[in-house]
């Protein structure tokens, strides 16, 4: 019989449950008792659920309060010293810390780093290693949870994070030190963990190792033997190998030899992969076949699904064959039951976890022989009203991008002449201020817009709200003498979902919620049809806002990699050809701000780092139309006007090129808490443009110090030249609080001031 699988459940429930769970128990508002009773009922219920969509493997452990890889740090005991940690069980407390630092009962301690889950919007806790990191079996979670579904009858499969991608996802803060060194301290805890769940009746365990679609070292993929081999040798339990988010390639063999019981393909990503897995799947090993898209909205094309897992069948036998989401689906959002507003003919292309799940199921009773033709005729049916709806075809747009020449891709000057007239034009200060656009989206905001939506605000006044805010948010920065405003983006609930619900060819859900990290979740619009701007998006704002001051107003966008990597986006034409139809009805915005007046506007790519393929051998075709993408927003404008970017987090060596080839004016980048360490990049590639280098982490509560500011910016100096330097802080602030946003940013002009008198005392001298 051909069976079906999950690889995991969203955690967040339908309408973010959990959400409000953990931050009101982070608020004092909630006891643990209480936050730990919603995640039981959470989970309970989704055990449920999937029972009754017919899914034969139910994964446990998928459970998350925050994180599963920071629940793989707990769970092993790893720890960092400063949270102080005895011996024993990590409790909630520390558990918490670890993720967003502490500053109670007398401790202050700073978070773990956090950073992007493969090619995805979700962020992970990087466990963090020294040589003399050590492993003791520190959580019972993985049991507990396992125990928990077995008194509700359910028995179920746990995913754990393997050890090879465990520790390859780690950082370690010494020089030279090779974390892959601690495999052999490692796995006794893992094999303690296995030996935990046999003991509770656990049969199997899915070991997800996503590094194994990586380009891998020889000492990573000697890892993975070792490691496997022990792990079995210790072990009645079946281990199924999860690999997803790319194909296996060249480590095809390496991951068929290991012995394990089964392995888990991405069919979405990789399709072509199954012949080569279909010669290398040993006869005592299963395939699991991720041919549902966990990480996209799309309904499955239910036969064209079931004629690759035919395939399988057919070379396999039924009983060697499992059908699978191609990853957890922790990248979807829960139902799209839930919605109500989305209209009827695109709900019918959709299909959120729940859907998936059935259509799981219906693939494999297909390929067993229990078809479900009813089921199977609708589907088709849905697939081709897709495909053949004139909503998703605009010919003037398809124009416009196979028509575009290379002077759409062209300032009208290089840098260095464009950079002179800016200056005149717009006559700034020496290393001059401005922040990266956002500030506090504080509760009163979120609950003004909750109100509007819901018609418990005329749209006259909800703008007058805006207006009001927007105007003292002006007010502030004036008085705190910044020299390069910016609205504040209060109109705005996120920076993608935004321009989203004002572009043709994009349609959002009400509850289409996914993690992003932590208790944040985003709703990512839906990219259905050829993108196209029926009206300008931010003039409105823009305008208003350079009413209000004398002073430079900086138009805010998001670039179109971000739009496109944030958002689920068709999958009926390359991603290339989606982003230059999103890249050009940006461009239009662009000329709207400079027709409006405005002088400076930035373009944010913050995403354009995390859209890299997985395999460095694609970057290349990835950065040219990407690259490609940002010079079609920035080329339609006057060489006065000043084109910013922003990039999010850090890593620039390995594409330092593509980031100059942008060819913006100014970009601002996150360096604060790698201490400059980042320009390294632009320093050895004598980066032309002007940067600013982050000076205060926003990721962070802590209001820095003036003095720590000023030392960040002598660095900068050290190696930059004063023309090129902007002072900002290094990322948006919708996250943080009035409270210490004011104090933070007022020390940050302090310290601007400060640099800038040295720097006229030195050329007095
Ligand atoms: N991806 C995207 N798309 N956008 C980003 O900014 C980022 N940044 C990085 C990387 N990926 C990104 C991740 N950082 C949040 C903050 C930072 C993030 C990601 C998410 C965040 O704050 N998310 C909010 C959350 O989890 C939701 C933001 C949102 O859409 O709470 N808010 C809406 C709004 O402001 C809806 C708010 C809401 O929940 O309008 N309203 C309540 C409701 O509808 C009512 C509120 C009230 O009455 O007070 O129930
Ligand atoms: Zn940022």
């Amino acid at each position: 019989m051909v069976r079906s699988a999950n690889l995991g459940f969203p955690r967040v429930g339908a309408f973010r449950e959990l959400k409000h769970a953990v931050e009101a128990y982070w608020k004092g508002q909630s006891s643990e008792a209480e936050l730990q009773q919603v995640a039981k009922d959470l989970r309970a219920a989704h055990w449920k659920l999937q029972q009754d969509a017919g899914i034969d493997v139910i994964p446990s452990n998928d459970f998350s309060f925050y994180d599963q890889v920071l629940d793989m740090i707990a769970t092993v005991g790893a720890v960092p010293e400063r949270y102080n940690h005895q011996a024993g069980l990590v409790d909630l407390t520390t558990y918490f810390a670890m993720a967003r630092g502490r500053q109670q009962d007398g401790q202050d301690v700073v978070a773990m780093e956090m950073t992007k889950w493969f090619d995805t919007n979700y962020h992970y806790i990087v466990p963090e290693f020294k040589a003399s990191t050590s492993f003791a079996l520190s959580s019972t979670k993985a049991v507990d949870q396992f125990k928990e579904a077995k008194a509700l009858g359910i028995q179920t499969r746990p995913v754990i994070l393997g050890p090879v991608t465990f520790l390859l996802l780690g950082k370690s803060y010494e020089e030279g030190f090779d974390q892959l060194s601690l495999l052999p301290s490692l796995l006794p805890v893992y094999a303690e963990l296995l030996k935990a769940l046999e003991a509770e009746g656990a049969t199997d365990v899915q070991i997800d190792e996503p590094c194994l679609v990586l380009d891998l070292s020889a000492d990573a993929k000697a890892a993975y033997q070792n490691a496997f081999e022990q792990l079995a040798g210790h072990t009645n339990l079946q281990l199924h190998l999860a690999t997803y988010f790319d194909g296996l390639r060249d480590n095809a063999a390496l991951a068929f030899g290991l012995p394990v019981a089964s392995v888990h393909l991405d069919l979405r990503r990789a399709p072509s992969q199954l012949e080569a897995a279909l010669n290398a799947v040993k006869p005592t090993q299963k395939l699991s076949l991720g041919v549902v898209d966990g990480r996209n909205i799309w309904k499955n094309n239910l036969n064209a699904s079931l004629e690759v897992v035919q395939k399988a069948v057919e070379k396999l036998g039924s009983d060697r064959v499992i059908v699978a989401p191609s990853c957890s689906l922790l990248h979807s959002p829960v139902d799209l039951d839930s919605e109500q507003k989305l209209d009827a003919e695109l709900k019918g292309w959709l299909s959120f976890a729940k859907q998936k799940l059935a259509e799981v199921v219906l693939i494999a009773r297909a390929a067993a022989g229990e078809r479900d033709d009813a089921a199977f005729a609708a589907n088709a049916e849905a697939i081709r009203a897709r495909e053949t709806s004139p909503r998703i075809h605009n010919p003037a747009v398809k124009e416009r991008v196979s028509g575009a020449v290379a002077a759409d891709l062209q300032r009208d000057s290089a840098f260095e002449k464009r950079i002179t007239l800016q200056k005149a034009s717009l006559n700034l200060p020496p290393l001059p201020t401005t922040t990266i656009g956002s500030f506090p989206q504080t509760q009163e905001v979120r609950a003004a817009r909750a109100k509007f939506k819901k018609g418990e605000l005329s749209r006259e006044q909800y703008d007058a709200f805006l207006e009001e805010e927007t105007t003292r948010c002006i007010r502030i920065q004036e008085e705190m003498d910044i020299d390069v405003l910016v609205h504040g983006e209060f109109e705005r609930n996120d920076m993608v979902e935004y321009f989203g619900e004002k572009l043709e060819g994009f349609a959002f859900s009400q509850f289409g919620w996914v993690q992003s990290y932590g208790s944040r979740c985003v709703k990512p619009p839906i990219i259905f049809g050829d993108v196209s701007r029926p009206e300008a998006m931010t003039v409105r704002w823009a305008e208003f806002a350079q009413k209000q001051t004398s002073r430079l107003m900086k138009g805010m966008l998001t670039g179109p990699v971000t739009i496109l990597q944030w958002s689920f986006v068709r999958d009926d034409q390359p991603r290339s050809e989606t982003c230059k139809q999103i890249a050009f009805a940006i461009r239009d915005e662009v000329v709207d701000l400079e027709k409006a007046g405005i002088k400076v506007i930035q373009i944010d790519e913050a995403a354009l780092r995390e859209g890299l393929p997985l395999r460095r051998g694609d970057w290349k075709q990835y950065l040219d139309w990407a690259v490609d993408s940002f010079r079609i927003t920035a080329g339609g404008v006057k060489d006065e006007t000043q084109i910013h970017t922003h990039m999010c987090y850090s890593e620039f060596n390995d594409i330092i090129e593509a980031v100059a080839a942008m060819d913006a004016d100014v970009i601002s980048i996150e360096t604060s808490r790698s201490a400059m360490e980042l320009l390294d990049a632009f320093v050895a590639f004598k980066y032309p443009n002007e940067i600013g280098p982050g000076v205060y982490d926003i990721h962070s509560p802590r209001v820095p110090k003036q003095e720590e500011m000023e030392s960040l910016l002598h660095k900068a100096l050290d190696v930059l030249t004063p023309e090129q330097i902007w002072v900002n802080p290094d990322c948006g602030l919708k996250t943080r609080g009035w409270a210490e946003v004011k104090p933070a940013l007022e020390g940050m002009v302090k310290a601007a001031k400060n640099v800038r008198q040295e720097l006229k005392n030195r050329q007095a001298a």
